[in-house]
């Protein structure tokens, strides 16, 4: 299908310069984790609890990016940050203020979860906004200098609310999972249509908890990636232990032209928390990725994850690899 903006779309698909490490010779996995993990420490910045679920782009020439940061009086806010080779950032310690036109939209109660999308001319940031409980803020910076907030998409309850890097069938599109006020023991992903980024109606249903690690809740990671077999999106799925949650990730791929609908989807996960980042932390048991880079002439990706809700991680993976793995192991 051709995309509606082709040029750009392909322009922003080559990244040169992805951080990047080769699968050590001793592994098999499909998605393997950067040796120098976490990239990103609890208290890089003087003003943080901890740094972790968050979002980066390339931009001009390196890299960008939102950054969920919980601060020492335990608020959860979103800051941005720049780095030259993706590996190695520099966050503002104060947080992002959003320009709005709307008081009530601008009185804080939290951000988290930030995802960015190159979507035309722009790029665009949905988070968990607080607004009477969490709901999906919208809002588009050009330069990460300036940041305007647009609206919430939604009614609360909601969480994990990520954008498709263009319009599909002339509108646009999110995903999302509808929860509740607290830790949400339940979770089916919906997609949401909008001729605007401001009305969003058209609900369709994508997909559902099934079993073991995806078998309590699920919700989308980084903004899907187009290929020739679908859009392939990471997403997280969750198991209730005896000891509480634990969020892993896998992948599906979507229909092309109707993306609420599940072409295969990983019976496996792709990466569970097992390293010490992973395991222990404020949240322990956490693996949960909200960015991915996709250099499209090499085929290489790079995920970025928050581990055990308290530092950033990086992982990666080849396209070919993870499709071709996401075919052979679905079951829907
Ligand atoms: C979810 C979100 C995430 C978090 C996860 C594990 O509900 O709040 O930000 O990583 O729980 O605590």
């Amino acid at each position: 299908m051709q995309a509606d903006n082709s040029t750009t779309i392909r322009e922003f698909s080559s990244i040169p310069n992805i951080p990047w490490e080769e699968r050590p010779a001793d592994s098999s996995e499909v998605v393997w984790r950067y040796s120098a993990n976490p990239i990103i420490p609890r208290n890089l910045i003087p003003s943080s609890n901890s740094i972790f679920n968050s979002a980066v782009v390339p931009y001009n020439g390196a890299f960008a990016g939102v950054f969920r940061c919980d601060n020492r009086k335990r608020e959860m806010n979103i800051h941005r940050g720049f780095s030259p080779d993706g590996i190695h950032w520099k966050l503002e310690d104060q947080p992002i203020e959003w320009h709005t036109g709307d008081p009530e939209l601008a009185k804080f109660e939290h951000r988290y979860d930030p995802r960015v999308t190159w979507l035309e001319d722009r790029y665009y940031i949905t988070w968990c906004n607080g607004y009477h409980g969490p709901t999906i803020g919208i809002g588009y910076t050009f330069d990460f200098e300036h940041f305007y907030f647009i609206e919430n998409a939604y009614l609360p309850y909601n969480r994990n609310g990520v954008l498709f890097p263009r319009k599909v069938n002339g509108k646009y599109l999110m995903l999302s999972r509808p929860s509740d006020r607290g830790h949400t023991p339940f979770g089916d992903m919906f997609m949401s249509h909008s001729p605007d980024l401001i009305y969003w109606g058209e609900h369709r249903f994508v997909m559902q908890p099934n079993s073991g690690w995806q078998s309590t809740k699920i919700g989308a990671g980084p903004t899907p990636i187009e290929t020739s077999e679908g859009w392939l999106l990471f997403y997280h799925g969750v198991l209730t232990s005896c000891n509480g949650f634990v969020y892993s990730f896998g992948a599906t791929l979507l229909d092309l032209d109707q993306p609420w609908k599940v072409i295969y989807r990983t019976a496996p996960y792709l990466l569970s928390p097992q390293t010490i980042y992973e395991c222990v932390g404020d949240v322990p048991n956490v693996a949960f990725p909200c960015a991915a880079l996709y250099d499209q002439p090499s085929g290489r990706l790079a995920i970025y994850y928050g581990g055990a809700d308290t530092v950033t991680a990086l992982a990666f993976c080849r396209i070919d690899e993870v499709v071709d793995f996401i075919r052979k192991n679905s079951e829907l």
